[in-house]
């Protein structure tokens, strides 16, 4: 077990050399020599022709024609962030890993958030899943938690992702539509997969849209092994539960967002980080004895199911803070690595048949992608400890390897680099028992396809359900293919046939009564199974854990409120209620009809940071209204002022007002459906702030929905 303590900054320290800063340096050409003119290039007389030999201009122009590399096949949308990984409690009885065993230790991470389906400059907020890795720097090497902000996924074996990427992916012909799934070649594919029902639900639900990446769960998907100081193996599933606990966006509020700020999220995390607001997560693990593999109703190597929290709860072993923004961001962002099979000794991998696919896949796309086999030596890539091995050369070789020998064994290098045996650190497998058959098939465990689909659905709130209905009703009301249409609601209807009746609806479709062949079909001689779905019911009817209605709502830490103000606003007012919300950990911008600075009823000034032009409701959590007779006067004259309080009671957030601004509320066309709606605070600053707060802390007031008080 590593006895050094790594100090947090140890991965910053280990990058302290790459780093370059222009400051009080003149500037040079990629060989040093000092340039005396970056803005002419060299001609044959001052109206003449440019010349070959102007090696400045060439090395310049060169090196931005390769600015650009391949971005990621999938994920290519990402923003990360540095930080540190501490243990709450030593986990040596299952796991020999020394920063899972040390609580001393702080190890440094970095973790990139990402998109799925979009291109690198897509939208933020497109209807997706997220990527959530994490790349631990241990004194043991690398160890890579790739996983996501879903527990599931949409297929069982490797062999299918290439062609769920290709369905997902913009179509071939047209190159439409990007970074949405809302297309005919998507749901073709998913109705011929009904193993992907329950991610679909994952996906058409409020968590494919989070308000922000601080506020998601993360999922390594596929059961895992820990291995302990005795060899012995257990089963472990990885999840990161955000501190500030789980929440999403309304779907229109999502679609806004993406055509006002495409890097809503990107700029979210790059904020909250430097204004000291670290985002937090703890690791849980639910871990399995290896005695109990076969005691579920499902298979633990099926990555299409999950092991509910009711029945192996989750126990929390460590915290995540991210602390550092990036310093550039394709020099680490865009060049991180990730790879689902960096682990350490004490961790390693199962038979699940995604994750031995996968096990393939991240170093062959690193090869296209940064270009050669020596991507583990970009900054941002490389361990804490030192590297020796036999590997050498290669395209952009960084290392200068000394000595003769670069074979092992050797005796004219003394023997070195040595072997570890396992006690002295040596990574060794898992010596799993294998006696069977070489064969190309799907286990009959892996045939329930919709028992934790359905039981997904039922976990939900009614109005996290009511979301789902729209969600697949938008998605499925953009399949032009009617045959596609249909056959999706055959799918649903095997996990709700509630929730197949109320999409049927919406898109003009009626629920066929029997749907032939789901399946991707099989000639009759590759297999002696059908793989027909096997219906079966799941002994949960409910998991809490499952539903973000039951997450933490007991706090506004970080979260945004707009004050909207004009001249003559209560400067008073104005302080009460900023006084209390930022006591209370939020963030409060000032949002004026224009920039400068707003005269207030007693003479001050007060300088706002964004207009009602500028900015929009959607980027804000809640609204408050002080008072001032010609502040409230000038909003409610002001339509862009009343749309962003109409727009934020559409969706569903706290709105307050001093009482004195009544008047801007009777602008509004929500005045006269606030009664008993809680979200809708008005009175004296002082009074109302803890309601209010309270307010902001439930999240969303969605029962506004139900009886349509919202515009469509
Ligand atoms: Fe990935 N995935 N994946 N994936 N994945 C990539 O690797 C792949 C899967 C995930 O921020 C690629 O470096 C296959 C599941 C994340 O850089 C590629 C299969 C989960 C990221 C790749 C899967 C993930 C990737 C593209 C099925 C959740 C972004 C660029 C067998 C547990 C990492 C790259 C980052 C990226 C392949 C399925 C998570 C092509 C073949 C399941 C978070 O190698």
């Amino acid at each position: 077990m590593p006895t050094r303590k790594t100090p947090v900054d140890a991965k910053s320290a280990e990058l302290q050399p790459d780093r370059e800063s222009p400051a009080d340096q003149f500037m040079t050409t990629n060989q040093g020599v000092k340039v005396n003119d970056d803005n002419n290039s060299l001609k044959a007389g001052e109206r003449g022709s440019t010349l070959l030999e102007d090696f400045i201009l060439r090395e310049k122009i060169t090196h931005f024609d390769h600015e650009r590399i391949p971005e990621r096949i999938v994920h290519a949308r990402g923003s990360a962030a540095h930080g540190f990984f501490e243990l709450y409690e030593p986990m040596g009885k299952f796991t020999k890993a020394g920063f899972l065993n040390n609580t001393n230790i702080k190890t440094p991470v970095f973790v990139r958030f990402s998109t799925v389906a979009g291109s690198r400059g897509s939208t933020d907020l497109a209807r997706d899943v997220r990527g959530f890795a994490v790349k631990f720097y241990t004194e043991e090497g690398n160890f890579d938690l790739v996983g996501n902000n879903m527990p599931v996924f949409f297929i069982q074996d490797a062999m299918k992702f290439p062609d769920l990427v290709h369905a997902v992916k913009p179509e071939p012909h047209n190159e439409m539509p990007q970074a949405a799934s809302a297309h005919d070649t998507f749901w073709d594919f998913i109705s011929l997969m009904p193993e992907s029902a329950h991610m679909i639900m994952w996906l058409m639900s409020d968590r494919a849209i989070p308000r922000s990446y601080r506020m998601m769960e993360g999922f390594g998907v596929h059961t895992f092994r820990f291995i302990n100081e005795k060899n012995e193996a257990s089963f472990v599933k990885f999840h990161w539960k955000p501190l500030l606990g789980v929440h999403s966006v309304a779907w229109d509020e999502a679609q806004n967002i993406s055509g006002k700020d495409p890097d809503y999220h990107r700029r979210d995390l790059w904020e909250a980080i430097e204004s000291g607001n670290f985002p937090q997560w703890e690791l849980g693990v639910q871990i399995v004895a290896e005695k109990d593999e076969h005691s579920f109703e499902f298979d633990l190597l099926d990555p299409t199911k999950i092991i509910p929290e009711e029945i192996v709860p989750v126990q929390r072993i460590g915290k995540l803070t991210l602390n550092r923004n990036p310093d550039n961001f394709f020099a680490e962002t865009e060049q991180v690595a990730f790879h689902v099979g960096h682990i350490v000794p004490g961790i390693d991998f199962t038979n699940d048949p995604l994750l031995q696919g996968r096990l393939f896949s991240y170093t062959d796309t690193q090869l296209i992608r940064l270009g050669g086999p020596n991507f583990h030596e970009i900054p941002i890539n490389r361990p804490v400890v030192p590297v020796h091995n036999n590997q050498r050369d290669g395209a952009m070789r960084q290392q200068i390897n000394t000595g003769r020998t670069s074979y092992h064994p050797n005796t004219l290098g003394g023997g070195c680099p040595f072997q570890a045996k396992m006690k002295e650190g040596g990574f060794t497998s898992y010596a799993e028992r294998i006696d069977s058959k070489k064969i190309r098939e799907r286990s009959e465990s892996f045939l329930d396809h919709f028992s934790q689909a359905t039981l997904f659905f039922n976990s939900q709130s009614d109005e996290e359900k009511e979301h789902i209905v729209k969600a697949f009703t938008f998605e499925l009301s953009k399949v032009e293919t009617l045959a596609v249409r249909e056959r999706m609601l055959g799918i649903i209807a095997k996990v709700d046939k509630g929730l197949a009746a109320a999409v049927a609806y919406g898109i003009g479709v009626s629920v066929p009564k029997k749907v032939a062949q789901y399946n991707f079909s099989v000639p009759a001689d590759a297999s002696p199974k059908s793989y027909e779905p096997v219906m079966k019911k799941s002994s949960l009817d409910r998991s809490e854990a499952l539903s973000m209605a039951n997450t933490r709502k007991d706090s506004i830490a970080t979260r945004k409120i707009a004050f909207l103000v004009a001249d003559g606003v209560n400067a008073a007012s104005v302080a009460a209620m900023k006084k209390a919300l930022e006591a209370a950990g939020a963030v409060v911008e000032i949002v004026a009809p224009r920039l400068g600075p707003v005269v207030a009823e007693d003479g001050t000034e007060i300088n706002p940071i964004k207009t009602f032009t500028n900015s929009s409701s959607v980027f804000y959590d809640a609204l408050y209204v002080p008072g001032g007779t010609n502040s409230v006067a000038t909003l409610a004259d002001d339509a862009d002022a009343v749309h962003f309080l109409n727009e934020a009671f559409k969706h569903c957030k706290a709105i307050a007002a001093d009482a004195d601004a009544d008047q801007v509320l009777e602008s509004t066309y929500f005045i006269n459906k606030i009664e008993g709606d809680d979200g809708v605070i008005v009175g004296e600053p002082k009074k109302i702030a803890k309601d209010f707060i309270g307010a902001i802390a439930q999240h969303r007031f969605w029962e506004r929905e139900r009886p349509r008080k919202v515009p469509a």
